[in-house]
């Protein structure tokens, strides 16, 4: 080889060599925080630059440009399986779960992602790990994020374990900004980071106050009366002392989970509440397709209330699947990890079906299903067990009838002031004078679709023969929801700590009868 060829072929090496550190594009500068991430997604063709060479890293990504490149990271190219260019990409990533069937309608494809769904597809699609089990990663992201009471309950988990795993850092003035679009250059950072091949932002160490180690001390609860048990119709603390638990229910936390933090169940106890109830619906989004996720908050509320010294119901929240059985395998596998899990936490009350409903009966469905779960239960801990009953909890009668043959559970007894009246107050003195236990583990001013009321005066009468049977009681429902059963009125901060105004006119009766 002659010496010109020779240092052509130096040359072009050289030229290669450069070409891989230095940027293609017109308009990402070397020294660009993203350079690096959006060099290596371009060079790799996860995405392309413009024809005209730039990159337009400050433009926004739409839903189906950021779903097809995170599945060409994992999955490689996927042929169209509609009209849209994205359809095949869209569909895998439905199919796969990274997200529900309300989140992406077809007709938002082509615009721009929410940063919060940015976080839940790489979080899916790279399955990252979940390292805020520890609750105390998750209240100090809670504190330190701080838009975090913007970010709807189904993508707290997910953000906290973005930032957690270096995927994200939160923008100049600490928020996240959950409903805001993603940049093309931030997209390449997310994508690669979660892939585990991108630079890393510097972490700030979160700067906040850690979630109490030593539940605070409050009148009534699990510091004061320890373990409980069922003795006759009535439940007993630690000493065999009859007990009365009062405090609010959640609504569901796949939507108002942000209703669950340690501040949102603290402002209860303030108010003299000692008991806290976790609805982890099962269907609508919840425990059934959201499965870690959610289960992850559930973990978190009850944590949250055993920090503050209540006692929790960890509620299995069936609803518009009607039959306990038809979840039933879920459920085994659920409450033999849970009630491991709070083998030694005397805080925690199990829920094993919240409203059975539809063609279902006592003894064809809620007992068999009580069956197994109650003994799976049993393996772990001898905790109380609540066990609901057919016509969303009301059929008591046919629980007394045929009760379960196993110690510590009581039966669930459900109202709603503007629907039930004394027929199941009658119900239930029928059912107490059978021996058998009962708990109202749910209740609302309202009506039961949990709107219209507020019926203060039944709500009174219902109290008040509660109090009279020592029967204790969750109201529905801990969030601010507009519609009259919630507690709280639209917009309140769960976080913030509540005066009167903040409290609905359901909220101002519930909150004056805890104690
Ligand atoms: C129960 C459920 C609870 C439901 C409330 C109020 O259902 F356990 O999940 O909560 O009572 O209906 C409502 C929320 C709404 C939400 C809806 C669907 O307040 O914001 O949109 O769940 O998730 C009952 C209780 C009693 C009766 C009927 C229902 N009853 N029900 O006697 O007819 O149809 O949900």
């Amino acid at each position: 080889m002659n010496k010109l060829l020779k240092s052509i072929a130096v040359f072009t090496v050289i030229c290669v060599l450069l070409s891989c550190t230095v940027s293609a594009f017109t308009d990402v500068g070397n020294d660009a925080w993203y350079a690096e991430n959006v060099n290596s997604m371009t060079s790799s063709g996860l995405l392309n630059g413009y024809e005209d060479g730039s990159f337009r890293p400050e433009s926004t990504i739409t839903y189906a440009e950021f779903i097809s490149v995170t599945a060409r990271c994992v999955q490689g190219t996927i042929q169209p399986s509609g009209t849209h260019w994205a359809s095949g990409y869209m569909k895998h990533a439905y199919e796969n779960g990274w997200y529900d069937y309300d989140e992406i309608y077809e007709a938002d494809f082509d615009k721009p992602i929410t940063r919060q769904m940015a976080v839940k597809i790489v979080d899916m699609a790279f399955k990252i790990p979940e390292n805020e089990h520890d609750n105390n990663v998750y209240y100090q992201y809670m504190q330190s994020i701080k838009d975090f009471d913007k970010i709807p309950g189904r993508y707290g988990y997910l953000v906290v374990r973005a930032y957690n795993n270096g995927i994200l850092t939160g923008d100049e003035n600490g928020n996240f900004n959950p409903f805001s679009s993603l940049t093309r250059a931030e997209a390449c950072a997310i994508i690669m980071r979660a892939k585990g091949e991108g630079s890393v932002p510097a972490q700030t160490a979160p700067t906040v106050t850690a979630a109490p180690t030593q539940p605070a001390a409050i009148s009534g609860g699990v510091s004061q009366n320890g373990k409980l048990s069922v003795s006759g119709t009535r439940l007993v603390n630690q000493n065999g002392e009859p007990i009365i638990l009062r405090g609010m229910s959640s609504h569901g936390i796949q939507w108002y989970g942000n209703f669950t933090s340690y501040n949102a169940i603290k402002n209860t106890a303030d108010r003299g509440a000692n008991l806290f109830r976790v609805a982890m619906y099962t269907a609508e989004n919840g425990y059934i397709s959201g499965k870690e996720t959610v289960k992850q908050q559930a973990y978190a509320a009850v944590d949250n209330a055993v920090a503050n010294d209540m006692y929790v119901i960890l509620d299995w929240h069936i609803l518009s699947d009607g039959d306990p059985l038809q979840y039933l395998n879920e459920a085994v596998e659920f409450f033999a990890e849970a009630s491991a899990k709070y083998a030694n936490t005397p805080n925690v009350i199990f829920e094993i079906c919240n409203e059975p409903n539809g063609n279902v009966t006592w003894s064809g469905n809620v007992k068999p299903y009580a069956e197994v779960v109650i003994p799976i239960i049993r393996q772990n801990s001898d905790a109380v067990v609540l066990v609901g009953s057919p016509t969303w909890s009301q059929d008591i009668d046919k629980a007394a009838d045929d009760p379960l043959g196993f110690s510590n559970v009581m039966y669930t007894c459900h109202f709603y002031a503007g629907t039930h009246g004394s027929w199941l107050r009658d119900r239930i003195d029928y059912a107490l004078s059978k021996g058998a236990p009962i708990f109202v583990s749910e209740w609302g001013t309202s009506a039961a679709d949990g709107n219209g009321g507020v019926f203060a005066d039944e709500t009174s009468k219902w109290l008040d023969f509660l109090s009279s049977r020592g029967i204790s009681w969750a109201n529905w429902s801990l969030c601010d929801k507009n519609e009259s059963s919630a507690a709280l009125s639209p917009g309140t901060s769960p976080d913030a700590v509540w005066n009167d105004g903040d409290l609905s006119e359901s909220g101002k009766i519930v909150f004056s009868r805890f104690d």
